[in-house]
């Protein structure tokens, strides 16, 4: 049966359920979650190792699914290939790409096989559902009607989506555009996987038209970790580069699920414990990359099933325990360092940082019961910890969203640099700060000029190079465009990739605000929930993935990526195109830029056919991009220079600096839980491929709270009882889902965790971390109550 002919019941939720996929539901009805539903809910340890033959079997199903079983494999050998290969679009781990190994991981299999999909949502499927009636489909079935085919128009008399030719669609952003009595009445969402050129192409457009309002999913992701690297080292990246995974001789990883959401980390890992390093897992959860992992391409591991341990040591630190944590690390380091000078780098303190005697007594000052307390982590264990670190001579520190989507997440990261300061671990091979960034492309977005409170500098030259008067007043990000919706500030709204409704918080109510919008436009690959709480006008128009050829002017063109540790390489698509009629990200922004612009100087039409002519651009405005297009096509690409790594720190004091935050209050409150969202084994963001978390030991549930089994004992609760769980706001507002189900699960008690994107509804949109204006997805105060 094509997309097409599939009948809207099979798709529809049971009318029993929840009615509406927006609403949370109702008191007294079991909620139903994102995925595909069905099946009694299971809960089983997970034992074995990661990656290995689980992973391969997982791999096998999902190609089955989709129906790729032959080019799913074929299209991974060419992924993330040394010359010629397209950017794995799953995360923005570093590719090993040297020599022949394929470094290929299950969840980017399941990636791309999810873009390759022969569905196809086209002109019959859209002419037989109105949106109300795909507004009652499961997130799954949406994305499950494959690869949007050509742009798409909302029209009101038939409550349809309908065919528009591409011109008509962007002479239509374009009038709207022009009939806004301020261009600061749009705003334009970047999603983390655009290419760099698309993301400066977008950027040039949007400032040309004359505003700064670029939210990108960054808000919500790794903001907090670029402002506290820039204050404590003047770089807003991290400083580690893969080569200096292998020199470690220890590892923290902390507030990562790394097994499901940067598998190829496991490679490291491994290759570090066989070499005897520490890996120290820091996490409430004790997630599958702390036990063990049979290294995928390692052909002899597979077949002799021989699995290498991924952790030496855990420590489960309650929620936003982790500033409390580190500065007992640090205060035993400093203890010791009273016995035996060379617990610290003396010398790397004296020459390289500032603040160190504030630093050395805050810790001194702070007793260890208000750090036990606040870590929810015993004393002797820091101390075991710190030992683990004093024994080290090269350490890296790696965090991803258990750090940074936090109310201390700028304090946190800054916490964590302290730590690495004491003993010289930035600019040392071996060690450094390294945050492990989200989508595949993130990082290069902001590096290209996606940003809503860009530098002067930046925009100087940018002025110069595209003769274009930039703005100069900050812009809206992530959280401040819902707020700007809610005043009626904001009336036209581009997405450029991703699923905004359904990864920002508040969903509710979020969903009211882009509803009122006079204007919506997504640009994406697959049909989701955004595209269904549109305003009064709408557009969908589709795009090229990065796994497809992209031939532009007669010849097939690249784009660039850059990942976590600063690499950037091109990346070709090697797929026939899942339509004729659809268009590259580039060439998109390109025609809307030319609707908006009429009298612009900026020479879009060669942009559009050329990229190697947006590069030349790109190197005149971007640092580190000098003779862009001949040193990205070096086998390995080119790595943008990092001055941290060598020691040069652009802060104020020109040294890296020592901060000196309050150990935060982790308590919740009387009878209140702190409740952290995450993402299981079997989804990305906001997709989700199955009901499963196979790490996790969880089947068949997505509306699932974790919690620890004497916290469920004091509630009544039993394994999959139903709860009701209420979020209590820092206005005091309220937000509860019904009808989940109680978890029993190793986590910290006072804790709690839930899946994203079903527990946005409980994020209150007005609580985000005034340190680095994120959203508090990690850290709500919750009540979990049993079900009437
Ligand atoms: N397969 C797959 N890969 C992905 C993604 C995906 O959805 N699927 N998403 C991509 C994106 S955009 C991103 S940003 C990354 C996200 O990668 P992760 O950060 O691994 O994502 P989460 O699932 O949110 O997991 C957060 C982890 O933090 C822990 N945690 C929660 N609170 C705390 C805390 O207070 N302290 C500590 N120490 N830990 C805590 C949770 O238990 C969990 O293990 O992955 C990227 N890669
Ligand atoms: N509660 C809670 N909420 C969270 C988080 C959390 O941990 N907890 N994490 C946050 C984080 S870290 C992030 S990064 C955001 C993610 O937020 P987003 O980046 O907005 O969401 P995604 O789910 O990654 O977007 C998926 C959609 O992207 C489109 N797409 C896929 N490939 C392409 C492509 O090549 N081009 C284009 N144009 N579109 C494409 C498809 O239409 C697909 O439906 O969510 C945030 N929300
Ligand atoms: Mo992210």
């Amino acid at each position: 049966m094509s997309a097409d002919q599939t009948t809207g019941d099979r798709n529809a939720r049971d009318a029993g359920t929840a009615a509406d996929p927006l609403s949370q539901g109702a008191p007294g009805v079991p909620a139903s979650g994102r995925g595909p539903g069905g099946g009694e809910p299971s809960l089983e340890p997970y034992h074995h190792p990661t990656a290995g033959w689980g992973a391969a079997l997982s791999v096998a199903k999902v190609l089955a699914r989709t129906r790729e079983p032959v080019e799913g494999p074929r299209s991974t050998l060419v992924m993330n290939h040394e010359t010629k290969g397209f950017d794995c679009p799953g995360c923005a781990w570093p590719d090993d790409r040297k020599g022949l190994h394929l470094d290929i991981c299950e969840n980017g299999i399941k990636h791309v096989t999810w873009e390759m999909t022969p569905k196809r949502a086209g002109k019959r499927f859209f002419a037989a559902h109105t949106v109300s009636e795909l507004e009652t489909w499961s997130d799954f079935a949406l994305e499950d009607q494959g690869r949007l085919v050509g742009p798409l128009v909302y029209d009101p008399r038939s409550d349809r989506y309908t065919p528009i030719a591409w011109d008509d669609a962007f002479a239509m952003v374009g009038e709207e555009l022009a009939s806004l009595d301020s261009p600061d009445r749009a705003a334009f969402y970047t999603s983390g996987r655009l290419s760099n050129e698309g993301s400066f192409l977008y950027q040039l457009w949007v400032r040309e038209f004359g505003t700064n309002n670029l939210p990108d999913c960054s808000n919500m992701c790794h903001e907090a970790s670029g402002r506290a690297l820039t204050a404590s080292l003047g770089t807003g990246k991290g400083t580690v580069m893969l080569d200096d995974w292998d020199q470690a001789e220890a590892v923290f990883l902390l507030g990562a699920n790394a097994a499901s959401n940067a598998p190829r980390m496991l490679t490291r890992l491994a290759a570090a414990h066989r070499r005897g390093a520490h890996i120290v897992h820091i996490n409430p959860l004790v997630e599958a990359a702390a036990g063990r992992t049979i290294v995928p391409h390692d052909f002899a591991a597979m077949a002799t099933f021989r699995s290498t341990p991924t952790g030496t040591m855990n420590v489960q630190p309650r929620i936003g325990g982790d500033l409390a944590l580190i500065r007992g690390v640090a205060k035993a380091v400093l203890e010791a360092a009273e016995r035996d000078p060379h617990a610290i780098d003396r010398e790397f303190i004296d020459h390289h940082a500032e603040g160190f005697e504030e630093y050395r007594r805050i810790c001194a000052e702070t007793p260890w019961a208000e750090l036990e307390q606040g870590s929810g982590v015993p004393r002797e264990r820091i101390r075991r910890l710190a030992d683990v670190y004093m024994g080290s001579r090269r350490t890296i520190i790696a965090w991803c969203l258990g750090i940074t989507q936090q109310e201390h997440g700028v304090d946190t990261v800054r916490e964590i640099v302290n730590l690495l300061l004491l003993r010289g671990n930035v600019g040392k091979e071996g060690a450094g700060p390294c945050p492990i960034r989200g989508h595949s492309n993130v990082q290069g977005n902001r590096t290209c000029g996606i940003a809503h409170a860009p530098k002067t500098a930046f925009l100087d030259r940018l002025e110069e190079a595209c003769g274009i008067r930039a703005p100069r007043e900050p812009g809206l990000d992530t959280v401040r465009t819902l707020e700007a919706m809610e005043r009626g500030d904001v009336k036209v709204f581009v997405g450029m990739g991703g699923n905004f409704a359904m990864a920002v918080p508040d969903t509710a109510r979020a969903a009211r605000l882009l509803r009122g919008c006079e204007l919506t436009v997504h640009v994406g690959t697959k049909l989701n929930r955004s595209h269904l709480v549109h305003g009064k006008k709408a557009l969908i128009l589709p795009c090229l993935g990065r796994s497809e050829r992209d031939v532009r002017g007669g010849v097939e063109q690249g784009v660039t990526v850059e990942d976590s540790m600063s690499m950037v390489h091109l990346s070709y698509g090697m797929k026939r195109p899942a339509s004729p009629h659809l268009m590259s990200e580039p060439a998109i922004i390109c025609g809307l830029a030319r609707a908006t612009l009429p009298r612009s100087a900026t020479p879009w039409e060669r942009y559009a056919d050329d990229y190697d002519a947006v590069r030349d651009t790109m190197g005149q405005v971007l640092d580190g991009f000098e003779d862009f297009n001949r040193r990205v096509r070096r086998p390995l690409g080119f790595r943008i220079a990092q001055p941290a790594r060598e020691r040069v720190f652009l802060t104020g004091s020109g040294r890296a600096e020592f901060s000196l935050a309050g150990v935060p209050d982790t308590d919740p409150g009387d009878g209140l839980l702190t409740l952290s969202t995450v993402r299981s084994h079997d989804q990305w963001n906001t997709t989700v491929y199955s009901d499963d978390d196979r790490y996790r030991g969880l089947r068949n549930l997505r509306t699932a709270v974790f919690m620890n089994r004497e916290d469920m004992g004091d509630r009544g609760l039993r394994e999959f009882d139903h709860v009701d769980v209420t979020s209590i706001g820092k206005d005091g507002s309220r937000r509860t889902v019904y009808g989940y189900r109680a978890v029993p699960y190793d986590i910290p008690r006072g804790c709690a965790t839930g899946y994203m994107p079903e527990m946005n509804a409980l994020v209150p949109m007005g609580d985000y971390s005034p340190q680095s204006d994120q959203p508090l997805m990690k850290h709500m105060r919750v009540e979990v109550r049993k079900s009437e």
